[in-house]
């Protein structure tokens, strides 16, 4: 295989979740400015997933957050997942949800109420329940938990019963299902945050065991952090688990990935592609907010974006660099990895897109099927995401 060949091979076993969350509506906590067209239900957000898959030839699985993809029936989550085989994508992560219940004002599974305590883990419980119906491999678990005061709760007995809870879980997945530790390094609370950081996710994954990896939320670091030199970390040691991809101006803005930072974006690739992580086993996932702009072609712009971050870091000439690095020629390597940055490979992903039987062009081709129009006049009455009231 020539080279060019092996890097267009690659871009079509890329696969980007897309979340099932950002199909709705969402907003500020100033406003939700409502659009025409957003799902009514977990199906319809199917529908729309489908489209983005349809239109981006890589974008087949959809994560589900519970409870705002609840289903009914004994037999909900397996009709679920076969209304989306039946369009073409599959059931992915099942993210769970301890943070919009009055009872965890003070903390979920880390409060220090066993009672409360019990009933994020019973939670947690049927987040399994609900991948054992799916099929889904990866349950996320983020926690809003956290203090805004000193002295407000102890900081290490807060972290046994985070250990106790985790364990607990860990000890009821399947041999296939694995638990991905999302960190968050402050929101909603303000003074401790119980998982605040990598380290401290990495430090009960790797208590837990293998099945326990590390979720880096691209929009969950201080301004400044070297996300890529993380991911490079976790890889190293066999931890990194996924992303949460979508881009930060100043806080979890939760925009669309590639549009702050494209730079950052092909340096995280670039490490993932280095470590060996460019495989199924580390989940590319967006984790995004559509406040303002339409929801469906901001998805697609976002995979498209992942995908040119993807193919720039394939194209590093990486003996070319491993060269100027052992020679220590700094502007030599330095200008390595920017020739990769600095290529137009949107014509490489027109062909590559061609090749898999796509329309080149997945923007115009969205806009050009009416699908907008269609799901503006059907649906009436949208969903809001679970965000942002
Ligand atoms: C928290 C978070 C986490 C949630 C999602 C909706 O900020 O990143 O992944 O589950 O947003
Ligand atoms: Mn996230
Ligand atoms: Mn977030």
């Amino acid at each position: 295989m020539t080279e060019l060949a092996a890097v267009k091979a690659a871009l079509k076993t890329q696969a980007v979740e897309t979340p099932s969350w950002a199909y709705g509506n969402s907003g500020t906590r100033f406003k939700v400015f409502a659009q025409a067209g957003v799902p009514r239900n977990p199906f319809e957000k199917l529908d729309d997933a489908a489209q983005v898959h349809a239109y981006t030839g890589v974008a087949p699985t959809v994560a589900l957050h519970i409870p705002w993809d609840k289903v009914d029936g004994s037999n909900g989550y397996a009709e679920l997942a076969k209304y989306a085989q039946d369009r073409g994508v599959k059931l992915g992560t099942i993210n769970s949800n301890t943070f919009q219940d009055d009872d965890y004002k003070l903390g979920s599974v880390c409060h220090a109420d066993p009672a409360v305590r019990r009933k994020a883990l019973d939670h947690l419980l049927e987040c399994v329940d609900i991948m054992d119906a799916t099929g889904s491999k990866d349950l996320k678990l983020w926690f809003a938990d956290g203090t805004n005061y000193p002295g407000q709760d102890d900081i290490r007995e807060r972290q046994d019963r985070l250990a106790e809870a985790l364990a607990a879980v860990y000890e009821r997945l399947g041999d296939d299902q694995r638990m991905l530790l999302e960190y968050k390094f402050f929101e909603p609370a303000f003074y401790t945050t119980d998982v605040p950081d990598w380290g401290t996710a990495y430090a009960h994954c790797l208590k837990l065991g293998s099945k326990a990896q590390v979720v880096v939320d691209t929009g969950h670091h201080a301004p400044g952090t070297n996300i890529e030199f993380i991911v490079a970390t976790l890889l190293r040691e066999g931890k990194l688990g996924g992303f949460d991809f979508n881009s930060r101006f100043y806080a979890d803005d939760d925009l669309m990935v590639g549009a702050a930072d494209p730079f950052q974006l092909f340096r995280i690739m670039y490490e993932v592609i280095r470590g060996g992580g460019f495989t199924p086993d580390v989940a590319f996932m967006l984790d995004q907010c559509h406040n303002i702009e339409a929801k469906i072609p901001a998805i697609i712009r976002s995979v498209m974006n992942v995908q040119e971050a993807t193919a720039k870091a394939l194209l590093v000439d990486r003996e070319a660099l491993g060269a100027a690095q052992r020679g220590g020629d700094v502007l030599e390597a330095n200008a390595v990895l920017m020739d990769a940055y600095n290529t137009d490979v949107r014509p490489l992903l027109r062909e590559v897109r061609e090749e898999m039987g796509l329309d080149a062009d997945p923007m115009g081709a969205y806009r050009r099927s009416g699908w907008a129009s269609k799901i503006a006049e059907e649906r009436v009455g949208g969903e809001q995401a679970g965000w942002g009231a």
